[in-house]
C-alpha cells in the first residue's frame, strides 16, 4: 500500500517512522511519503490560508495549493481522505475497508478547514472520504491521520506477527458487535499482594476461554453500555 500525507506541519507526521508503522515501512509492506503543502504556495511568504468569505473567525485554507498538490499525487485508484470534525465517523469497519486499497492520500487541514470547492472538485474524480475520529475537536487533521494510518497499517498482511491478535481485537468484526478485550496478566504470579486469577494457571483451556469471554462481556457492559448487548460468540454472562 502507498500512503501520501499532505500537511503544513510535515514534522508532525514524523512518528510514522516509529514502532509498528515504521517497521511496516522498513519491511517494504507500506510506502509512506509526507508532503509539505507550502511547497505548492506561490508567494514569498508561502501563504496557504485566507479570511473566510462571509466573515467569521479564523482562516480558511486556499484551494490553489491543494489543487496543485493533489493533482500531482492522485491516481485513478486513490482514496482521498480529508480528516475533519464534520466528517463521517472513522471506525474499525472503515479501517478494514481501507486496508484493501492500493493508495491512500491524507489531506490534513488546519485553521477552520479547507475551501469546500477542493472536496467538490475531487469528489467526482476519485473516491473521497471526509472522516472524523471522535466527538471532540482537534487543531488539525495530523493527529487524526496518525491514528488512521496506524489502524489501517496493522491490518495489512504481515504487519502484525500473530493473526489471532487481530481476530481477538475489540471491535474486530467491524460492526461494533464484538466485545471489548478483558484483563490480561503476566509474571509475577503475585504482585503487591495481588494474585493472578487461579483459572489462568489451571491449564483447562475450555474453562479459560469461557472465563475470558465472561470477563470481556462484563467489561463491555461496564465501560461501553452503548454497545449492542450481544457480541462475538458470547450472548451474555457465563451462568457459572
Ligand atoms: Cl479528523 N480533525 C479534526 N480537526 N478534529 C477532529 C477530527 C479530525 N476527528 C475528531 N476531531
Amino acid at each position: 500500500m502507498r500512503i501520501d500525507i499532505v500537511s503544513i506541519f510535515p514534522q508532525y507526521l514524523a512518528p510514522v517512522q516509529l514502532s509498528l508503522v515504521g517497521r511496516a515501512q522498513s519491511d517494504g509492506l507500506i510506502d509512506i511519503e509526507i508532503h509539505d503543502l507550502r511547497d505548492a504556495a506561490t508567494d514569498r511568504h508561502r501563504t496557504v490560508d485566507d479570511e473566510p468569505y462571509g466573515g467569521g473567525p479564523g482562516m480558511v485554507m486556499t484551494p490553489e495549493p491543494w489543487g496543485v498538490t493533489l493533482d500531482r499525487l492522485l491516481r485513478p485508484d486513490s482514496l482521498l481522505v480529508v480528516p475533519t470534525p464534520s466528517g463521517r465517523r472513522f471506525d474499525q469497519r472503515t479501517a478494514t475497508a481501507w486496508a484493501d486499497r492500493r493508495h491512500l492520500v491524507f489531506a490534513c487541514g488546519r485553521y477552520e478547514g479547507i475551501d469546500t470547492r477542493v472536496m467538490e472538485y475531487y469528489r467526482p474524480r476519485v473516491d473521497l472520504a471526509e472522516v472524523c475520529i471522535g466527538d471532540y475537536v482537534l487543531a488539525g487533521g495530523e493527529a487524526a491521520t496518525l491514528v488512521m494510518v496506524e489502524a489501517v497499517t496493522r491490518l495489512l498482511p504481515g504487519v502484525v506477527g500473530n493473526v489471532q491478535s487481530i481476530v481477538d481485537d475489540s471491535f474486530a468484526d467491524g460492526d461494533m458487535e464484538s466485545l471489548l478485550e478483558g484483563p490480561v496478566y503476566t509474571r509475577p504470579a503475585k504482585w503487591r499482594g495481588m494474585e493472578v486469577p487461579s483459572i489462568l494457571l489451571s491449564g483447562d483451556h475450555g474453562s479459560i476461554a469461557r472465563w475470558r469471554r465472561d470477563q470481556a462481556w462484563q467489561r463491555t457492559r461496564q465501560m461501553r453500555p452503548d454497545l449492542p448487548p450481544r457480541g462475538g460468540t458470547s450472548s451474555g454472562p457465563v451462568p457459572d
